[in-house]
């Protein structure tokens, strides 16, 4: 996607990366004898390469194969390339030292007579390729092998399942060092690793994959930025609507999702005469309340809100964490307007997403327009007039903004182009969190109308928007931003009280019973544990206060407060600490 120079090296790194997968593949056929070689191509960051491996290998095993590879960058191995016919690459492949049927079955793909590249690494080791590489092994100066997976061969898991090793290479031991100390950030900062240890949210076997349940402190978190968002909405002059979960399949195959969305969806239930589908988007349910009634241009633009449920059945190697799941809430909404509303209306929701994102601390989103593919008729719907009025639309919004963006074609919903925002989690992978989307498809498929000022019936265009986007990809970036440590506003707990002896239980109790009824998430650490000990453990569940309260607070009426970073703090009185906690609750920083 670069431009500039750095792309002529990110190629040369590619090439880098896709010849240590060679090495790597030579260096496992030399220590396990009868590996069958799949695929190895070149991943962001690293490579990888399936093979088929008679034993078993682990994580355990890689520092031997690295050493392997080690020896053969030592030795300084040309890699020369040859072109065979079809007939020679499949003999070669049936023969008894390089006996393998997924290769083959990836030549016998290949056309007839065109020559087919192979590259040798070495005089003894040679391997189907497309190519390019480096000219000597010696040029791989740093890489790592990161772990093993299981992987079904071309992904069916019919077929027989071979390990996948992987590894990152780069150009020197500096950019190594650098990128595996990421890795271990975003290994510390995994918010599935932190839902555990602060007890937010949780998976059930018995439940099923993508169907996150959330516990009592994960819950808080959500209610809060709901809450939240709600308000603004409100204030913004969204409604706010409640709409059911499942509908008749009827709606998709009028709305088009049946057509072009199915693959997301869940199974049909039939259930008695009718057939019923869980809703993968709310946007039909929403047009279903604006025609509720004969509606006028005195009541554009209407701005239809829920925090909708959402039911998409993600391919199972696709779920992760709470980033990707099966069920989710939208902070959607859909504003109904006439087409000259339309710029206004997406400068304001850019606004709304720009405070919210500013309160949560978010600053190195950027902008994304999501355009269709114009060869994809299964994903679009097939009218370049009205993909080319919606992303003329999304620009001059931009430009008046006067905001940068980047074009992502094939990236577009099935019915018309969208701004993502997009965000960075440690590693450097983008998702999308929130969106803006231009329609003027539902509106037909619906027809749905309005009284103009003439007295004459128009048809409305319909902006979907999503401001924190799902709850749950909203929470998984927040956790990993913040590493655990939520601001005050959204901490599942706000402070705990710490007695440091028996005989200060009921004060504790009492400062806490005044916090609580101050509106505040507190517990009181009544175990009979060395206050330190206690320290300890609220620190690591993260929370933004501890207040110590012994012999002299209890007299004084005072809180000895710690606070997570910033330490002790001293003393205060009890009322003036209260009135601390609520200006910085308030300000939400
Ligand atoms: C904005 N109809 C629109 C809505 O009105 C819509 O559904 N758009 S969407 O398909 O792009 O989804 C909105 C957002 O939901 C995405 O930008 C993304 O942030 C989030 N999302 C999508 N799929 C998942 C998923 N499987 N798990 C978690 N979040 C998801
Ligand atoms: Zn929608």
């Amino acid at each position: 996607m670069s431009h500039n120079g750095s792309s002529v090296s990110a190629s040369e790194l590619e090439v880098m990366r896709h010849s240590a997968a060679h090495i790597l593949a030579k260096a496992v056929q030399r220590l396990y004898p009868g590996s069958k070689l799949g695929i190895g191509p070149v991943i962001e960051n690293g490579f990888y390469y399936d093979i088929d491996i008679p034993s078993r290998v682990g994580d355990e095993d890689l520092p031997r194969i690295e050493a392997e590879m080690r020896d053969i960058v030592a030795a300084a191995e040309p890699f020369k390339r040859e072109e065979w016919s079809k007939d020679q690459a499949l003999q070669h492949y049936a023969s008894a030292e390089d006996d393998n049927p997924y290769k083959r079955e990836i030549i016998e793909a290949l056309a007839e007579d065109e020559p087919i590249s192979f590259y040798w690494t070495g005089p003894d080791w040679v391997d189907l390729c497309r190519g390019p590489h480096v000219a000597n092994s010696s040029q791989l100066k740093a890489f790592k092998l990161t772990n093993v997976a299981g992987a079904y061969w071309r992904g069916d898991e019919r077929r027989p399942m071979l390990q996948r090793i992987y590894g990152t290479a780069w150009q020197d031991q500096d950019q190594l060092d650098h990128y595996l100390a990421l890795v271990e950030d975003a290994r510390r900062r995994d918010h599935r690793r932190i839902g555990k240890e602060l007890g937010l949210f949780m998976f059930s076997d018995l439940v099923g994959p993508g169907l996150p349940l959330w516990l009592p402190r994960g819950a808080t978190i959500r209610r809060e930025l709901e809450r939240w968002v709600t308000d603004l909405e409100l204030e913004r002059g969204y409604q706010h609507v409640i709409t059911p979960d499942v509908a008749k399949v009827e709606m998709y195959k009028v709305s088009g999702h049946w057509a072009h969305y199915q693959d997301s969806m869940f199974p049909v239930m039939h259930a008695g005469e009718e057939e019923l589908v869980l809703r993968p988007m709310n946007c039909p349910h929403h047009i279903q309340i604006y025609q509720y009634e004969q509606r006028s241009y005195r009541e554009l633009p209407m701005r239809i809100a829920e925090f909708g449920t959402m039911w998409r059945y993600e391919k199972s190697g696709e779920l992760s964490g709470l980033s990707r799941v099966r069920r989710m809430d939208l902070n959607d909404a859909h504003i109904f307007c006439t087409p000259d509303q339309i710029q206004d209306e997406i400068v304001g929701v850019v606004e709304l997403i720009e405070d919210v994102y500013r309160v949560l601390g978010i600053s190195d989103h950027w902008y994304r327009l999501s355009l269709w593919d114009p060869n994809d008729k299964e994903k679009y719907v097939d009218n370049p007039e009205m993909w080319e009025r919606g992303e003329r639309y999304l620009k001059e919004a931009m430009a008046r903004l006067g905001l940068d963006y980047v074009e992502a074609p094939g990236e577009a919903a099935f019915y018309g182009p969208k701004i993502d925002i997009q965000l960075r989690d440690p590693l450097g992978h983008s998702e999308t969190i929130s969106t803006i989307q231009v329609d003027f498809h539902l509106p037909n498929q619906f027809q749905l109308e309005y009284v103009g000022e003439d007295g004459q019936f128009h048809r409305p265009v319909m902006i979907h928007r999503g401001v924190i986007g799902t709850l749950v990809r909203m929470i998984a970036y927040l956790i990993e931003k913040y590493g655990g440590a939520f601001p005050l506003w959204l901490a599942p707990v706000q402070a705990v009280v710490i007695p440091i002896a028996d005989r200060h239980v009921d004060y504790a109790s009492g400062v806490a019973a005044k916090l609580r009824k101050a509106g505040f998430r507190v517990e009181v650490d009544s175990r009979r544990e060395k206050m330190q000990a206690k320290i300890r453990d609220a620190q690591a569940q993260q929370v933004p206060y501890m207040l110590v309260v012994g012999d002299r607070d209890q007299q004084a009426g005072t809180v000895s407060v710690r606070e997570r970073r910033e330490g002790d703090l001293g003393a205060s009185p009890l009322d003036e600490f209260v009135a601390v906690m609520q200006a910085r609750r308030e300000d939400r920083t």
